[in-house]
C-alpha cells in the first residue's frame, strides 16, 4: 500500500533578517491565501504545525557586517530543530516565511538529514537574488542575502556550523534560476566559487524550458530536491508583495513552468516559501501568486500527463 506522503507547515514569522520590516506577517498571509487546501489538492496530507517562536525585531544597525545577528541565529536554531524533527518523522517539511535567512537553518537541516542518510542533495534556489553576500561583501548588513554564503561555509561561525562543524552545502549541489540583482563585489565572488547560476538573460535568450533542462541534466535519480523558493523570483507585476522587487523576472507562465518541471522529477522533498511581505501586498495577490505556484510544484496540471517514472 502506498504511504501517504504528509506536508509539514511550519510558519516562520521573522523579518530580522530583511531590510523592510512585514515578513513577519507571511504565514499567516500565506495560509489566507489557502497553502493547506492547495497542497491536499494535490494528494499531500497537510499538517500545519502552527508557527515558531523567536525574538522581535529590534530594528538596530548593522554591527561588524551583520544586522541582528544574535536574532538571525535564535531564529535559526529553531528552523533548524523543527526541519531535523519533521525529516526524522518521515514529513516533508514547507516553510512558511519570514526573510530568506531561514533558508540556513531550513537548508541546513536537510543537507544534514541527506548526509547521514547517504543521499544527495539538489537545492535550487529560485531567487531574483543570488543571497551570496558575506560581511565583508554585503551593501546592507542585511542576513538574508547572505544564506547561500552562509551554507557554503562563508558566513559567521555560529550561522556556517550550526547543525555541525562544516559547510552544510558543496556550491555544486545547489542550482540558481531567475537571478536578476547581484551585488558588485557579491558577483565576483558568484563567479570565483563558480555557482551555477541561470539568470535572466539565459532565460530570455535559450528559454525557460531548457534552462530547467540544463538545471535538471544531472539530478541523480535518489536525490532529495530541496526547493527554496524566494517569492522575489516572480516578476513584480505578479508579486508586488516582497521587500526587494525586481524588475524583469519571469513571467507567470515561465514561473509556472520551472515548478512543473521540478514537479515532473517527483522528487521534491522540501520547500522554503519566503519573502512574502504581506505589508506591502495588494489584497493578498502576491500570497495568492506563490500558493499557485506551489501547487504547480506539486503536481497541478491542467490535461492528464503521463506520470513520471517514480511516482
Ligand atoms: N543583495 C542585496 C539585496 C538582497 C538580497 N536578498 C534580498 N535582497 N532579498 C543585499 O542586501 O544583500
Ligand atoms: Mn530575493
Ligand atoms: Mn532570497
Amino acid at each position: 500500500m502506498m504511504t501517504e506522503k504528509v506536508a509539514a507547515l511550519i510558519g516562520v514569522p521573522t523579518d530580522v533578517g530583511a531590510g523592510v520590516r512585514g515578513a513577519s506577517m507571511g504565514p499567516e498571509a500565506l495560509r489566507v491565501a489557502g497553502l493547506a487546501r492547495a497542497l491536499a489538492r494535490q494528494g499531500l496530507r497537510v499538517e500545519d504545525t502552527g508557527n515558531l517562536g523567536g525574538p522581535f525585531n529590534p530594528w538596530q544597525p548593522p554591527l561588524d557586517g551583520y544586522r541582528h545577528l544574535p536574532e538571525v541565529l535564535q531564529w535559526n536554531r529553531a528552523v533548524f530543530d523543527a526541519v531535523t524533527a519533521q525529516l526524522q518523522a518521515g514529513r516533508m517539511p514547507v516553510m512558511l516565511g519570514g526573510d530568506h535567512c531561514l533558508g540556513v537553518g531550513s537548508v541546513g537541516a536537510v543537507a544534514r538529514h541527506c548526509r547521514r542518510a547517504g543521499r544527495p542533495l539538489r537545492v535550487f534556489w529560485l531567487d531574483a537574488h543570488t543571497d551570496f553576500n558575506t560581511a565583508r561583501l554585503t551593501p546592507s548588513g542585511n542576513v538574508h542575502g547572505m544564506p547561500v554564503a552562509c551554507l557554503c561555509g562563508f558566513g559567521p561561525d555560529a550561522l556556517v556550523n550550526l547543525g555541525g562543524a562544516g559547510p552544510a552545502l558543496r556550491t555544486r549541489d545547489l542550482r540558481m534560476i531567475g537571478i536578476r540583482s547581484v551585488d558588485r563585489e557579491e558577483r565576483l565572488f558568484v563567479h570565483e566559487q563558480g555557482l551555477d547560476v541561470y539568470d535572466m538573460r539565459m532565460i530570455d535568450e535559450i528559454g525557460m524550458r531548457a534552462v530547467m533542462q540544463a538545471a535538471l541534466a544531472d539530478l541523480p535519480r535518489d536525490a532529495h530536491v530541496h526547493v527554496s523558493f524566494d517569492v522575489d523570483f516572480l516578476d513584480p507585476s505578479y508579486a508586488p508583495g516582497v521587500g526587494t522587487t525586481v524588475q524583469g523576472g519571469p513571467t507567470w507562465r515561465e514561473a509556472q513552468l520551472c515548478m512543473e518541471m521540478l514537479a515532473d522529477t517527483g522528487q521534491v522533498a522540501s520547500l522554503d516559501i519566503v519573502e512574502l511581505n504581506p505589508a506591502l501586498d495588494v489584497r493578498n495577490g502576491t500570497a495568492e501568486a506563490a500558493v499557485q505556484m506551489v501547487e504547480s510544484l506539486f503536481g497541478k496540471s491542467t490535461l492528464v500527463r503521463e506520470k513520471p517514472p517514480t511516482s
